[in-house]
């Protein structure tokens, strides 16, 4: 069912310095900086490698308000990573695939992800301790 690992999120206070920081530590390059009003969040997408499912990527997130998910996680556990991404093939496929299993969805549909990308979240209480996302790009 999953293709890949699409992104990882991380949360941080500062985008523009966060992504300054994996410029000139790790030479990735943003592709593409979004705000989403929906998620509550400011993002950059910066290019990791490509795969012959699709690319990889870390996705940095800035919160647009306090009271917004990655807000409250950096007011709760301060900057770091917030969350996996998987790539899939058929996102509302997975979804209903994982529902069977007993897994607890956040969202019962997809959502607007960056770069066109149709996503939804899976609860971390029933991921482990991970707050998962599944990822299907707008092209494939
Ligand atoms: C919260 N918890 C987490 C977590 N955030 N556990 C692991 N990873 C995280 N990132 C735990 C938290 O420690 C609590 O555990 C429990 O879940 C409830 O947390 P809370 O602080 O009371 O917050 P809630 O319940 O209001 O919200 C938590 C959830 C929320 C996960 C439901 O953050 C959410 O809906 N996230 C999905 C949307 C999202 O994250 N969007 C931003 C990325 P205890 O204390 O009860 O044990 S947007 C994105 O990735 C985009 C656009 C993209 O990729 O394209
Ligand atoms: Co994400």
């Amino acid at each position: 069912m999953l293709l890949r690992i699409d992104h990882v999120g991380i949360a941080c206070h500062n985008l523009e310095e966060k992504i300054e920081f994996y410029e000139t530590t790790f030479g990735l390059t943003v592709v593409s900086r979004e705000v989403n009003e929906e998620q509550g969040v400011r993002e950059a997408m910066l290019h990791v490698a490509d795969a012959p499912s699709g690319a990889s990527y870390v996705q940095l997130l800035e919160p647009l308000h306090p009271d917004t998910a990655v807000g409250k996680f950096l007011a709760k556990r301060g900057e770091g990573m917030h969350h996996i991404g998987y790539g899939v093939a058929d996102v509302t496929q997975a979804l209903q695939d994982i529902a069977a299993k007993g897994i607890k969805l956040i969202d019962e549909r997809p959502r607007h992800g960056s770069m066109g990308a149709s996503i939804a979240f899976l609860h971390p209480k029933d991921v482990g301790g991970v707050l998962t996302e599944l990822v299907e790009t707008a092209r494939h």
